[in-house]
Order: C-alpha cells, then structure tokens, then sequence
C-alpha cells in the first residue's frame, strides 16, 4: 500500500456480481484495492453472474448469506495483503439497489455483541427469516405493482409522490410479496434492510438506517418530504415503517465501527461510518456529476444518471434524492440487459473475445446499413419487454445478421435506447454536454465510439478506475465526516485531472444516427408491452 498521508478512507460495493473494497487516502488518490467475485470464490451458493435465477424467470434471489461470506472472505483477503486497518478514519459504502433483507427480532442484540474470535457467517446465520433475498434483477411483483398504484389513484400519482411509478423490482413491491406468500417470516421480521444498509449493519454493529437516495428506490419514500408514505407503506404491509427504521441524508454520520470489527481487524475504536446509499447514486458522486453532464453506466445494468434542480417525475424512469446535494435530485434510467447480454452475444459470435467483437465493430459501417436490434434476454425495464428483436432498412423483421451486423446491431440498439429514453426525460445534448461513462465496459474504446457517434458528444472516463460506486462511497465516508458543513461536494472531489478524453464523435455519423433514432423509437413501442 503506497501512500505518504496517514488517513484512510473506505468505500465497500455490494454489487451483483461481486464486493468490492476501495481505500483512498487525503490526496483522493487509490492506495489499495480488493475483491471477492461471487461465482468464482463462493461457488458453494451456486450463483450464476452473482444471482439465483428461478425456474419463472421472474423471481431472482441471492442468498442473504453469501453476502454475509462475502464480507468475512474480504476482510480476511485485506489482511492478509497488510491492509492497514488502523488508518481508516472513516469508512463507506454502497449496494445493488432495490434487494433486500428481512432480519430476525433479537438479531439486532447479536450485531452488537459479536465474538470477535468467529466469522461474521458462523454468527449470523440464523439471522434471516428470509434465506433468499430478492434483488433487483426480480420482475415477479407485478400484481403488487397494480395494488400500490390503485391505493393512491394511479401510476402518475404515485410518481408525484415516491418519483416512480411501481416497478416489480422496488422494494414495496417486494415487501408485499413476501408478506403475501410468507406471512408468518414477516411477521418475526423485526428489520428490513437494503443491500447498502445492510452491509452498513454489519460494519456497524446495529440496524443502520437506510439513506435518502436508496429509500428513493422503494416506491415507498416521499421524494420530497424525504419521509415515510404512510398510505405507500400501508398498502404493502402491516406496521411497515416500524421495520424499516429512520431515514437519513447520504452523507450523515452514522456512528463508529463496531466492536467486533474493530477487535478482530484493527480498525481504530474511532472510526467513523457515513451513511450507505445505492450504487447509481453512489456513481453519480464517483463521476463527480455536473448539472451538463450525462453519466452512463456500463455495469451488470446499464444506467444512465442526470442531475435534476426541479424533477417532474413522470411515469418513464425514476427521480431519486441526489446524494451530493439534497435540496437536488438525480433522474435515472435504468437498463436491465447490459453487461452480461454483451458477453453472451460476444461469446457467441466472437469466441469470447473482446479484440474480435471490436473488430467486427471497425468492419460494420455507422448506422449498420439500417439493421436494427433489440437484445433483451431478461425481462427489460426500459422498455419493459423481452425477446430478441431484428430489423432491416426497411423495419422488415429479421431471424438472422451476420457475425459483423449483430456486434453492431448490439452496441447500436443499446446505445439508441438510452438516447431514445434520455430525450423522453427531456434531456438535450449541447456543446457543454460531457458523457461521463464507467463500468467494466467503459474500458472498451470501440463501445464508446459508438455511444459518442450516437449522441454526438465527446466521452470522458475516470482516471484510475471504472467502478465510480466504489469510489464515489469513499468520497462519501470522506465527506461525511469533513466537508458538508463548511464545503460542498464539488469544492472537496471535483479535479479536472479526474477525467481523460476516451473518444470524440465522428460529424460524418449525425445525420444517419439522428435518423436512426426516431426508426429505433418507433420500432421500440412495436415490441413492448
Ligand atoms: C437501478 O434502478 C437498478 O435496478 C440497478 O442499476 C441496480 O442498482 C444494479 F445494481
């Protein structure tokens, strides 16, 4: 571990397919790094890309245990590395949004009372009244969603209230479902946790609470009052707001470590823990967002994040409490066929390799001479619809492309979604409009010629890393105990050395892309529900 300052800021990511650790120090420089890939290090849980998908294919679970081991095998892997435990001043974190999970009464008095001498799983194991925890890959709820609209007079009013309408995956929805199916588990449930305030509860050694911004993605919260919808919370489960806990700012000091961490890894007595929030949010303050910027998100989900200063929620995408700034917001579009539908498409044409998906992306022309696809091997969000779709220059429907018109069509059909949906919100690109893009497949120049192409604006990626959720939550553990009273966000973390250049936009590909656009739209409503 290379650093000269002696203080220590953590962030920890509980995503999809892994956890991960990043450590910064006072210069905001990356001084250490760690994970624990699910599939790959935990194989007894039998996850396949981090999830349990059931045999419906609308349930998806994780076993709230993994997460557990997860952590144990973690902290194991930073010790035996020299992590030195002893400098973290203060420490952070973020999770997969939407999951959630269900804790026995009396657990809490076990957190608070760890032996320090056995694994976090050996202690806790009994700790769950529901072994399988939903996450937000689920899209089994959609009765539930019915429900919750009709008891406040509809889609739109609910998203004048919570910045959403219902979607399968936000955590009321899944909430009622449980209490449903399993009424006697949520009746000795004494709290319910997100995944971030979840991993928070186990640094700190008690129930945490769950931030603004995640509680944003619950169908549940009033976005404006930042409180508990009474009428929200009732028509998804009895005694709700009492199994949920206090709601608090994103970057709210939140208490210290515990003493189980403490005692068992060195962490000093005195180290602070700052409020846990998704990882989109927890992206946003990574990328540093700027209210010109668009953020898009490369990851397991694709993403796309704006900054907002007076949201009109609507009924397409969601408006989430910003988690630099809380008089703003933050919109968000949420992409579920991301990631894993460009390797299996990769690994299909391209045996599994990226240096020949980019070069069938250099020996396809910009706008694939008008073929059109739509890859949504799981039930998608935006738009919500599923199946594999293609299309000519003539929106003839298609069985096949070649090897070269598929890779494009991919990469092409993402990207016009994502311009599709931004534009619906409102949004404009203008000679100001910087694309901030991250995730994994932010690394791949190829992919982002073609998202630069499509929205004509040039992309910049983060010096140092492509998980900006990771980074952005050890801002936070920084922020949160130094900057918010005298500073704001920006003053502390914004660093124009942050950012490279990756790609600028071709000119010679505005015409064809702007055109392809309004083909894509009209396409899309075609093909979904
Ligand atoms: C956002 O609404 C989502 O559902 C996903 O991006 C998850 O947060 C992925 F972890």
């Amino acid at each position: 571990m290379e650093s000269k300052s002696s203080s220590l800021f953590l962030g920890l990511d509980l995503s999809t397919q892994q956890l991960k650790v990043i450590a910064i120090d006072d210069n905001l420089s990356i001084v250490f790094e760690e994970s624990v890939i699910f599939d790959k290090d935990l194989p007894q849980f039998h996850t396949q890309d981090g999830v349990c998908r059931h045999k419906d294919m609308l349930c998806v679970t994780v076993p709230t245990l993994l997460w557990v081991t997860a952590f144990d095998l973690l902290l194991k892997r930073m010790k035996e590395k020299g992590f030195e435990f002893d400098r973290v001043v203060s420490l952070s974190g973020t999770g997969q949004q939407h999951g959630s999970v269900y804790w026995k009464s009396e657990s809490e008095k076990l957190l608070k009372n760890l032996d320090p001498e056995k694994s976090l799983s050996d202690q806790l194991k009994d700790c769950f009244v529901v072994d399988d925890s939903p996450i937000w890959m689920d899209s089994s709820t959609t009765e539930q969603c019915k429900t919750l609209e009709e008891s406040v007079g509809g889609a739109q009013a609910l998203a004048n209230i919570t910045g959403s309408k219902a979607y399968e995956r936000f955590t009321g929805n899944q909430i009622a479902k449980i209490f449903q199916h399993n009424p006697k588990a949520y009746d000795k449930c004494e709290r319910i946790s997100l995944v971030s305030s979840f991993l928070a509860s186990l640094c700190y050694g008690g129930y945490a609470p769950i931030d603004y911004s995640d509680g944003s993605g619950m169908n549940l919260m009033n976005i404006f009052t930042k409180t508990w919808e009474l009428v929200c919370l009732n028509a998804c489960a009895p005694d709700l707001k009492e199994k949920l806990g206090e709601l608090v700012s994103s970057s709210k000091h939140i208490g210290k470590i515990s003493r189980y961490l403490s005692q068992r890894y060195g962490f000093p007595k005195s180290c602070d823990i700052v409020a846990f929030t998704g990882d989109n949010p927890a992206s946003l303050a990574g990328v540093c967002l700027k209210k010109t910027d668009l953020c898009i998100s490369l990851g397991t989900s694709d993403t796309l994040m704006l900054w907002l200063d007076n949201p009109k929620p609507t009924t397409k995408g969601h408006v989430f409490v910003n988690p630099i700034d809380e008089s703003a917001y933050m919109a968000l579009l949420c992409f579920k066929n991301g990631s894993l539908v460009r390797e299996t498409i990769r690994n299909r044409c391209c045996e599994s390799s990226w240096e020949e998906f980019e070069e069938s992306l250099r020996n396809s022309p910009p706008g694939n001479n008008g073929n059109i696809g739509m890859y949504f091997h799981e039930t998608e969000i935006t738009p919500f619809a599923q199946g594999t779709y293609r299309f000519n220059n003539d929106d003839v429907a298609l069985q096949f492309f070649t090897k070269d018109e598929e890779i494009r069509a991919l990469v092409e059909g993402q990207f016009l979604a994502k311009r599709v949906h931004a534009e619906a919100l409102g949004f404009h690109i203008t000679e100001e409009t910087r694309i901030l893009a991250t995730g994994g497949a932010s690394k791949n120049k190829a992919i982002l010629q073609v998202l630069s192409d499509i929205f004509h604006a040039p992309v910049f990626i983060i010096h140092g890393t492509t998980n900006s959720a990771c980074l952005g939550s050890a801002y936070l553990a920084l922020y949160g105990v130094c900057g918010q009273s005298k500073v704001g966000f920006h003053d502390l973390f914004y660093k124009s050395d942050k950012y490279e250049m990756a790609v600028l936009p071709n000119v010679k590909t505005r015409d064809i892309y702007d055109k392809m656009v309004k083909r894509y739209k009209l396409l899309e409503e075609k093909v979904s529900n």
